[in-house]
């Protein structure tokens, strides 16, 4: 071989180094989401996959796949910490069976910016790696409350024989009031009010337009409670196997995903007026008894998690009322 195909051959060879060691550095992480796909609380989700996958071109890229039709919902934790999926967007209500500290997560109503600096985020991160072998990216919503709708008026603050859908969030507030719950996912809501197999559910001030429940929901009781949680997590795995470039496209997104929280006064005010447009009326209470309902609120919902995570529990609690 003369020198001249020497080289030649040579240059292939390092092109073809190159071109793969270009194509090794674009990764792409399959996602899902636990709420139905273009509802409000897939939605920023949706616009952070838009962000990565414009941001992140040649680095890391993101395959949305869906949200419940995809995968149901109870099962994305399990999901993500199995590595069926990369990266989810899902509340921790979902996943308490893997990790029952997830529901002290509702409890914490300090936005993410704040949880990062006073260790909150600390723990959360430790939980989710040793429970869900996952990285815990970004919190959001949590300044969206929750509610208990209602197909019946109560004029005290007792929910003696009433039914009423939950997931973890609002069991063991609803069963302190005298309720009985019934554990549905978001999908099967709809159809559970139809026929009037509860008598009311427990869902966020915003987001009840989205899946028609306007047209099976008469009254909103108030106060509104908690704070929502949903977060975007990481499989474990696949967050240490990104380089120092991949992790701030998807650390500079999560950041500009935790500031879309601005939108939400807004949202939840103009999702209450549609709320009367449509007719839902509000139950309210006194003062005295309105307060009483949220210290009972809080007291039940840290004496759960406390129970089943004694020590993870006081801990979080202590951080939540830092
Ligand atoms: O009502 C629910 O399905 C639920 O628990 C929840 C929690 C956080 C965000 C969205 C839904």
């Amino acid at each position: 071989m003369g020198d001249h195909m020497k080289k030649v051959l040579l240059l292939a060879g390092l092109l073809a180094c190159a071109a793969g060691a270009g194509q090794a550095q674009e990764v792409t992480l399959k996602a899902v989401t636990s709420f139905a796909e273009k509802t409000q609380f897939s939605k920023n989700f949706e616009r952070f996959i838009e962000k990565v996958n414009a941001d992140g071109k040649g680095k890391v890229q993101i395959n949305y796949i869906g949200g419940p039709r995809a995968m149901p919902p109870f099962e994305v934790g399990n999901a993500v910490r199995t590595k069926v999926v990369d990266i989810a967007n899902v509340t921790g209500a979902f996943y308490t069976n893997l990790m029952p500290e997830a529901d002290a997560l509702k409890l914490i109503s300090k936005p993410g910016s704040a949880q990062r600096k006073d260790g909150t985020f600390a723990l959360i991160e430790q939980l989710h790696n040793q429970k869900l072998n996952a990285h815990y990216l970004a919190r959001q919503f949590h300044n969206v409350p929750f509610h208990i709708y209602m197909n019946k008026k109560i004029d005290k603050l007792d929910f003696t024989g009433l039914k009423i859908r939950v997931t973890p969030v609002y069991k063991d507030i609803v069963e302190a009031m005298g309720g009985t719950t019934v554990t549905t996912a978001p999908g099967e809501v709809y159809t559970a009010l139809e026929r009037g197999v509860v008598d009311g559910y427990g869902w966020r001030v915003t987001g009840i337009f989205d899946l028609g429940w306007e047209k099976v929901t008469k009254f909103r009781m108030e106060p509104a409670f908690y704070s929502v949680e949903v977060g975007v997590l990481v499989n474990l795995d696949t967050w240490n196997s990104l380089n120092a470039e991949q992790k701030k496209v998807l650390d500079d997104a999560a950041i500009w995903l935790e500031a879309l929280e601005s939108e939400n006064d807004d949202l939840i005010k103009s999702e209450r007026e549609r709320q009367t447009k449509a007719g839902i009326a509000p139950i309210e209470f006194s003062a005295v008894d309105s307060k009483a309902f949220l210290a009972k609120a809080n007291e039940v919902g840290w004496a759960s998690v406390i129970k089943k995570a004694p020590e993870n529990g006081a801990k979080l609690r202590a951080l939540a009322e830092k």
